[in-house]
């Protein structure tokens, strides 16, 4: 099962060498940390990006795509890109949580709509009209600004209780993620799955991979960057 990739594979190709790239350094910046609360941001982490790099590798040599019929136009779909955000974006929340002490109640709640918002994605992604595409896109959206607003309020409040360091930490890593969760629908919406033909798959690629990167590795080099931050996030208050 693999088809040919065009030559949008040379971002795919960054993002699978990126991503491990950032796992690498994950696993060495991990290395004797020995408390086992501390160790659940770097197992988390390094998950994440190892999740990425396995299916940017199926993107780039052709097994994470197919094509979609919308009317009688085909297009053509990395479906690896919702195997990784359906694993990888909760773990980047359950990181945030981690950070900000929230309990079960809000970590599920985020995590809930969060599969929502993807698992809409991947039927949006799917679709084969137009309208329908556009109208799980608009429900996808709407589970992500839901998303974000519990994480502007709930979470917040919950990180606010914390040291000035680590409170301080989190409203960086928060804020990163408003900024760049809220472009995937943009690029979906401009790109070919949005049908509309305004980016074309190469630099759609581009763009995704970019997002990727800097969601994934950026996100957790600012995390794992302080050791003394993150104990004192794990030190109850
Ligand atoms: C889709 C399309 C439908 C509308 C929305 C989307 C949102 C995707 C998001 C993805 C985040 C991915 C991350 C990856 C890790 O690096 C599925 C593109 C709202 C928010 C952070």
């Amino acid at each position: 099962m693999t088809t040919a990739v065009g030559p949008e594979s040379l971002w795919l190709w960054i993002g699978t060498i990126g991503m491990t790239l950032g796992t690498l350094y994950f696993v060495g910046r991990g290395r004797g940390v020995r408390d086992a609360k501390m160790q659940e941001f770097y197992i988390i982490t390094i998950f994440i990006t190892a999740i990425a790099a396995v299916n940017y590798f199926a993107m780039a040599t052709g097994f994470g795509v197919t094509e979609v019929m919308v009317g009688d136009e085909a297009l053509t779909i990395y479906w690896a890109r919702y195997t990784d955000w359906l694993f990888t974006t909760p773990l980047l929340l359950l990181d945030l949580s981690l950070l900000a002490g929230a309990n079960r109640n809000t970590i599920a709640t985020l995590i809930g709509l969060d599969v929502f918002m993807i698992g809409t994605g991947a039927i949006a992604t799917f679709a084969s009209t137009p309208a329908t595409r556009i109208a799980w896109w608009g429900i996808s959206t709407g589970a992500l600004l839901v998303l974000l607003y519990v994480l502007v309020g709930t979470l917040s409040e919950k990180a606010r209780s914390k040291s000035a360091e680590v409170a301080s930490l989190f409203g960086t890593l928060r804020n990163l993620v408003i900024v760049l969760w809220l472009l995937y629908p943009v690029v979906w919406i401009l790109g070919t799955e949005g049908t509309f033909g305004i980016l074309p798959l190469y630099w759609e690629t581009a763009a995704f991979m970019v997002l990727d990167l800097s969601a994934k590795v950026g996100f957790g080099v600012v995390l794992l960057r302080s050791r003394s931050v993150l104990e004192s996030a794990v030190t109850p208050t």
